[in-house]
């Protein structure tokens, strides 16, 4: 028994609705759900729309209200949880997660999840490929920290580890439902910790391949990602000193493939409005935190505003700069969010002009190898 979970917040009802109906439309899933944020007009729309995908396919297709579960700001987290717990309770076997926003979903993306399920695995993420200049969240915070937290495991090679797509069986939603750390997590951070706690889980972990990519909204400046940047960094600082999978873990992926060459080009995010944000002179309170980086590498940073120093920015300085972060970063404290959003900006500027502007295959393969050098350093500490 299957079920496909869409979260949804400010989407265009149209298009939530539209995939609750290709979910709905597949042979291999019994109900739909979508979990809404608050009450509204988006919300009653795609309320009014699910009975009618419910009379079509003849199977269960509704709308819940997200609960109040966790202990942070409520968002994405809060909606995963809902559908998690309620899913547990009544016992379901496999539990698909999508978010819906995506405008390319089809039924195949239900079928991979499906067919890796059907072959053991226990938790089954879907990976695509990403513009040069998109997910900068998971290039150079969640993929980094991984690779110094849990060096040598399959967590920092982990394509989507931010990923809303996912399929967990039902020892996996059992075990989800019961984590305190899960639970709390209500905001942007959920898709790090199901990550990690999935990952040690031991009921195996496969990676189904999308070719045509994740299309989706993207975004202007980057300011606009401010919240889940640091969302993300704190779910990612609350992983260091816990164990990591085992070397024994059962790990399995499709191949990749070549990414459709319009994929190539798209530049993900506003250059300039984002340069603008960076400022002209560091504030007090943040070169103060700044301060406590070896004298080498706060000298580089505080030399000039950070508008023209953030050039500066390469890997090996990021690696000081993100050590850094997670090890002093405090979520809810103004200065210190305001200087780990100045810090990324500035790293994912730095790439974007020395790295992305080379062409697609030249970036991947930088960010790649980044990681993986990060993850050597952190093996031979
Ligand atoms: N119910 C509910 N409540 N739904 C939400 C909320 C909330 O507070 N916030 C967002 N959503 C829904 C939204 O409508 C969409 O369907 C999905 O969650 C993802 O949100 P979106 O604004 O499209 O996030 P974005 O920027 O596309 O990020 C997604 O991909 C990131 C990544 O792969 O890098 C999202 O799944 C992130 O969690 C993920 O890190
Ligand atoms: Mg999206």
């Amino acid at each position: 028994m299957s079920l496909v979970v869409f979260p949804f917040k400010s989407e265009d009802p149209s298009l939530v609705l539209g995939n609750m109906a290709i979910a709905a439309a597949n042979d291999a899933i019994d109900e739909v759900w979508a979990v809404a944020a608050e009450e509204g007009a988006g919300e009653k729309a795609v309320d009014r729309g699910a009975g009618e995908i419910s009379r079509a396919h003849l199977k269960p297709v509704s709308v819940l209200l997200q609960q109040r579960l966790g202990k942070l700001r409520p968002g994405k987290g809060d909606a995963m949880n809902t559908a998690i717990k309620r899913a547990a309770e009544d016992g379901w076997d496999r539990v698909h997660f999508y978010d819906a926003d995506i405008t390319n979903f089809d039924s195949s993306w239900i079928d991979g999840a499906e067919a890796a399920a059907d072959n053991g695995y226990g938790v089954v993420r879907h990976r695509f490929p990403r513009a040069a200049t998109d997910a900068m969240i998971t290039w150079m915070i969640t993929r980094p920290a991984f690779a110094r937290i849990f060096p040598g495991t399959f967590l920092p090679r982990l394509d989507q580890p931010l990923g809303g797509e996912v399929l967990l069986t039902r020892s996996a939603v059992e075990s989800l439902a019961g984590s305190e750390m899960v639970r709390e997590r209500s905001d942007w951070g959920i898709d790090t910790v199901l990550t990690y706690t999935t990952s040690v889980m031991g009921i195996g972990l496969y990676e189904h391949h999308v070719a045509d990519g994740k299309r989706h909204a993207l975004y202007g400046s980057l300011d606009e990602l401010k919240e889940m940047l640091i969302e993300c960094l704190d779910a990612a600082c609350s992983l260091d000193g816990l164990p990591g999978p085992g070397s024994d873990a059962r790990h399995g992926s499709d191949p990749a493939s070549d990414p459709p060459e319009d994929l190539k080009r798209i530049v993900a995010y506003d250059i300039e409005g984002s340069r603008r944000l960076l400022g002209k002179v560091w504030p007090e309170d943040e070169a103060s935190l700044v301060a406590a980086l070896p004298d080498e590498a706060a000298g580089r940073l505080l030399s000039d505003g950070p508008d023209r120093v953030f050039g500066r920015m390469d890997a090996n300085l990021w690696y000081e700069v993100h050590g850094l972060l997670l090890g002093r970063f405090v979520l809810g404290d103004p200065s210190w969010e305001s200087l780990a959003f100045r810090l990324w900006l500035m790293r994912v500027l730095a790439y974007t002009v020395q790295q992305a502007s080379q062409g697609y295959d030249e970036a991947m393969g930088y960010l790649r190898s980044t990681v993986e050098r990060y993850e050597t350093t952190a093996s031979s500490c």
